[in-house]
């Protein structure tokens, strides 16, 4: 009940979002199950100590003293033999309290971090690859058949209850995938491969974000994963697996022959169509996302207007080329995105 109370509290202090909190202390798999406990026990074995030293400091302020008891300034730098050995026995048991407290928390917290390593299933694992890019995450869920790899952005999916290997990568600088309900931080390194283990027990929204500094637009480098069902999950899948469908409707096919005139073609890929540019977000099925940017802003018609005729003002910096889209142009572009479910 208090630890529900503090945790509502910190999570409440933790940024508000569609999902569910966005907190190390809400945990919904075993390893942050893990670090949540390790956090627990630092939090009331280290308050309850600074709350002892709060009550000594206090106690001893306020002792009430005869006047007998005043010392000269002089006399409280010649203890007499008995206080001085009095002092010296308190100052010795302080400082082994203090080894041995420190002692218990580098046990804990190096026990936490191998239990957490050894989690490391051989049952069935799911393999995804997230590449960190300025600043933008590329999803590819790895199989050793290339046929079945499917390439996503920004938006993670997994089953629940099935352990996930996070393969880490990045292409430029040091990035770090933090899903604070699932996990801790993982540094994301250039040319270095970090593998991390994670695991939902519950179906959930969990956002993440980028944790370290990774230039101008690093506050707006957030993911979501989406754990769901066996079955829910096999749905996306089989669909991810999809290139994305020829459009039948006219407007539409005016939005892809006008993706396909553009430079569009040159950075991002859509399979099943000639556009196989490599440097930013896949968008074959880029209408059953949630966010447009790596989740600057939610993926409506509207954002996404906005979006491609000045991708420079919703997030200034980013690596997208401002294009320029004929006004009569833009609507079946916008209409052809949404389509691609
Ligand atoms: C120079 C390469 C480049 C060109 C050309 C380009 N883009 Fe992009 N685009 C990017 C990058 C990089 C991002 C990711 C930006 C970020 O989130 O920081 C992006 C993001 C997007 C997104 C959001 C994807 C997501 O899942 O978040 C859409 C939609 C998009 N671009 C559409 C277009 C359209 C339409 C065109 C042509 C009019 C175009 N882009 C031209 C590089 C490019
Ligand atoms: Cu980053």
């Amino acid at each position: 009940m208090r630890r529900a109370v503090v945790s509502a509290i910190l999570a409440s202090v933790l940024t508000g979002c569609a999902g569910r909190q966005q907190s190390a202390v809400d945990p919904v798999g075993p390893q942050s199950g893990k670090i949540d406990t390790l956090w627990w026990s630092f939090f009331w074995l280290l308050g309850a100590i600074f709350i002892a030293v709060i009550i000594v400091l206090l106690f001893t302020l306020m002792r009430p003293r005869s006047g007998a008891e005043q010392e000269t300034i002089e006399a409280a730098h010649k203890p007499s033999e008995a206080t001085d050995s009095r002092i010296r026995r308190i100052v010795t048991g302080a400082t082994i309290a203090t080894i041995v407290i420190l002692f218990v928390l580098i046990v804990a917290s190096v026990g936490t971090g191998k239990a957490i390593s050894e989690l490391s299933y051989k049952k069935n694992p799911l393999t995804i690859e997230v590449t960190g890019n300025q600043w933008w995450w590329q999803i590819r869920y790895l199989n050793d058949d290339p046929s079945l790899t499917v390439v996503t952005a920004n938006e993670i999916h997994i089953p629940v209850g099935r352990p996930v290997q996070i393969r880490g990568l990045s292409n430029d600088v040091i990035h770090s995938f933090w899903v604070p309900n699932l996990h801790g931080k993982r540094d994301l390194i250039p040319s270095r491969t970090t593998d991390e283990w994670i695991e939902a027990d519950h179906p959930g929204l969990y956002r993440g974000q980028c944790a370290e500094f990774c230039g101008l637009q690093h506050a707006h480098m957030s993911l979501w994963v989406v754990a769901e069902p066996q079955d829910k999950f096999k749905t996306w899948m089989d669909a991810q697996l999809q290139p994305a469908v020829a459009p039948s409707d006219p407007e539409l096919q005016h939005g892809q022959q006008v993706f396909m005139n553009h430079a569009c073609i040159f950075c991002h890929q859509i399979r099943g169509t000639t556009a196989g540019g490599q440097n930013a977000p896949d968008l074959t099925h880029f209408g059953s996302r949630r966010g447009i940017a790596a989740n600057t802003v939610p993926n409506t018609k509207g954002n996404l207007a906005g979006w491609i005729v000045d991708p420079q003002s919703m997030k200034p910096g980013n690596h997208m080329a401002s294009i320029v889209v004929d006004s009569t142009e833009l609507q079946p572009l916008i209409e052809y995105l949404e389509s691609l479910k």
